[in-house]
């Protein structure tokens, strides 16, 4: 059995089993562990440890409000950190920098590897640095703390935007599952908005639950796609378009007619999604405004998922998507859509604690380690029923259903 108490901090959150790495008790004592060594006898000087001074919760808020970048810098490591003693203190300097938040438009950005979705936010995140704005670029993609790949391929994809000063760029965080990644994304999206970063581009890879994750933190939700729209490969994407707000047509420059073939197929799919996929855009949706069936609204106060055609790598279409950004903001703020979808992403959010929270709870209690593995053994082997084992290692947490 594994004992926490001597994780990195950077180890994943939950069930620790198997992880292997733990930190070593440092050495007191002077060199090779001898307590009566001086450095001075042999003329050497005992080495000095220079430990940066730890910052409180106060200090951290206020560095981050006054748009400090190593303190920026150090106050996300701090939200990014599984430790016991880093997450209360993170919490507070949340709550520190809670009415500063709020201010960006956050913008999420998917499609498959590939697709074109680091080259575009550089040239695109350069565009908006030049017209006088202050960009973060945050990452989801659970797999990269197995292969470091989104961290490298990013660092030389994203080569002018991760030099300008105006610009943070956050890879993803290490975590081992998706909802340790987003608890940390999310929560350096609040950071940076407290530092007055005002446009939030979130990337994912284009595979798996990453996408509804993003789609849950972000105020409008982008697909990249290429122009070979028909393909097996796009098809399966289906899915995510009915998360989309907006669809991108890259790499328009390789074959502008197959381009613009691909953004009218893909925008009549939409208008189809528009009223019978995503229930935030359906007809019958419960009307924001008004409280109750929005049968009514007039047409142009609803944003419709559009469709666009850019080339990430030729920096061109690139006013057409801030625009398309701007407008749906506008629309959103004005018909409180966007101010709903924000309320009701915070409630998804601390639902999503609490459910991590308590199988973290749950696979910590003693009892339940101590059972767990005859239990899953006996499901395994057919010689108890799932719901049976569920309910037993659930009562045994005093998690049980109460009758
Ligand atoms: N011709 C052309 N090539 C592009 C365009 N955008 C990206 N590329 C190329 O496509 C390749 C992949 O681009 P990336 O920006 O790394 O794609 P990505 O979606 O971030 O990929 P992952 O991070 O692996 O998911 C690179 O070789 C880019 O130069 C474009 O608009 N036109
Ligand atoms: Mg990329």
């Amino acid at each position: 059995m594994t004992s926490n108490t001597k994780m990195p901090e950077w180890a994943p959150e939950g069930n620790c089993e198997g992880f292997a790495c733990r930190v070593m008790d440092g050495v007191e004592a002077g060199h090779d562990g001898i307590s009566s060594y001086s450095g001075t006898e042999q003329g050497v000087k005992p080495a000095v440890r220079h430990r940066r001074p730890q910052l409180s919760a106060q200090q951290c808020a206020d560095g981050v409000r006054q748009g400090d970048r190593a303190v920026l810098g150090r106050t996300i490591t701090l939200v990014e950190s599984n430790a016991a003693q880093h997450i209360e203190k993170a919490q507070e300097v949340l709550k520190i920098l809670l009415p500063f938040t709020g201010n960006s438009i956050r913008v999420g950005i998917t499609g498959v590897p590939g697709v074109g979705k680091s080259t575009f936010i550089e040239t695109f995140g350069c565009h908006l640095l030049e017209q006088g704005h202050k960009v973060a670029v945050l990452a989801v993609d659970p797999s990269s703390s197995i292969s470091g790949g989104s961290i490298l391929g990013d660092k030389t994809r994203m080569e002018r935007l991760s030099r300008d000063e105006r610009c943070f760029i956050r890879p993803s965080p290490a975590g081992s599952t998706l909802g340790g990644v987003a608890r940390k994304t999310r929560e350096t999206m609040l950071v940076c908005e407290a530092a007055g970063f005002d446009v939030v581009l979130i990337e994912t890879v284009g595979v798996g639950q990453s996408e509804t994750a993003v789609s849950g933190m972000s105020d409008m939700f982008v697909l990249l796609q290429l122009p070979n729209a028909g393909d097996d490969l796009q098809a399966i994407k289906k899915g995510v378009m009915e998360l989309a707000d907006l669809v991108v047509i890259n790499k328009a420059d390789i074959d502008p007619a197959a381009a613009t073939r691909a953004r009218a197929q893909i925008q009549s799919a939409l208008r189809l999604f528009g009223f019978h996929g995503n229930p935030e855009r359906s007809a019958h949706a419960p009307g924001v405004a008004h409280g109750h069936g929005d049968v009514h609204e007039p047409a142009p106060t609803r944003w419709q998922p559009r469709v666009l055609q850019i080339s990430g790598l030729k920096g061109e279409g690139l006013d057409a998507f801030w625009h398309a950004v701007t407008e749906f903001k506008a629309m959103q703020t004005a018909n409180g859509r966007l101010a709903e979808r924000r309320r009701q992403q915070s409630l998804a959010w601390m639902w999503e604690r609490i459910d991590a929270g308590l199988k973290t709870a749950f696979r910590q209690h003693a009892g339940v380690r101590d059972a767990l593995p005859a239990t899953t053994q006996a499901v395994a082997d057919g010689q108890l029923p799932p719901s049976t084992a569920a309910r037993r290692l659930l009562d045994m947490a005093g998690l049980g259903p109460r009758t």
